[in-house]
């Protein structure tokens, strides 16, 4: 027998074994094992207030006359943006490099998270002057002028920290800037999350979220399944 042919029926043997053995439980497939997700809405209780509009005095080109308050938003059906939903002692980082980015004299996105040590690019696509200004007590705190011309700054963040950014130059702009090396995900438009990869286990699931406050909830998550959750805000 030659040696192809040899290694091709030890290779058929092998697939037929594992097999079996698979097919008898003797042992998890390593993908089945690699976690589940955790995954639902954030919805708020209570009777839903509606979005305050600022009057825009400056800049009305680029910023137009009103401008939405962010600092709570809330679909018809309830449901909560900008909510950071995380898995407390599970480490995770944001796919790609955060940024900030400055667009019709907002920050978007308003909720961004970056972890521990991490890096966050301040893009100005508005081409007039903004101002990076970070209210921080644990990292040293950020105060930056940045020029229509300068396109992208990049700001760094030490300390697990949760910081307010405000543009001095526009009186509106705020933005939250969550550093945490935990696995974690802000929720959208609607309420919508979802955490993917996380171990199988009981976990602490912390929300925040900056006009109502924190809540922890546990969260148990099996190998390769989703677990459901509904997290309920309201205002204090
Ligand atoms: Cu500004």
């Amino acid at each position: 027998m030659d040696l192809k042919l040899m290694a091709a029926r030890i290779g058929r043997t092998l697939v037929a074994v594992s097999g079996a053995l698979l097919a008898l439980g003797v042992f998890q497939p390593i993908w089945a094992q690699s976690g589940g997700s955790i995954s639902g809405r954030v919805v708020f209780v209570g009777n839903a207030p509606q979005a305050k509009k600022v009057k825009v005095t400056k800049d009305t080109q680029k910023c137009g006359s009103e401008i939405s308050n962010e600092e709570l938003i809330v679909s018809a059906d309830r449901g909560i943006k900008n909510a950071v939903v995380s898995v407390a002692g599970v480490k995770g980082k944001p796919q790609g490099s955060p940024t900030l980015d400055q667009k019709g004299c907002v920050f978007a996105p308003h909720v961004v998270v970056v972890p521990t040590g991490g890096s966050l690019d301040v893009l100005n696509n508005d081409g007039i002057l903004h101002n990076f200004h970070t209210h921080s007590s644990k990292n040293a705190v950020i105060n930056k002028a940045q020029p229509g011309f300068k396109k992208k700054m990049t700001e760094t963040f030490a300390q697990a920290e949760v910081i307010k950014v405000v543009c001095d130059a526009h009186s509106w702009m705020a933005a939250w800037v969550v550093v945490t090396d935990n696995k974690s995900a802000v929720s959208a438009d609607g309420g919508g999350f979802k955490i993917t990869d996380v171990p199988p286990g009981t976990h602490k699931v912390e929300v925040w979220h900056e006009t109502l406050g924190k809540l922890t909830k546990d969260v148990t998550v099996k190998a390769g399944e989703e677990a459901k959750v509904t997290i309920e805000l309201s205002k204090k």
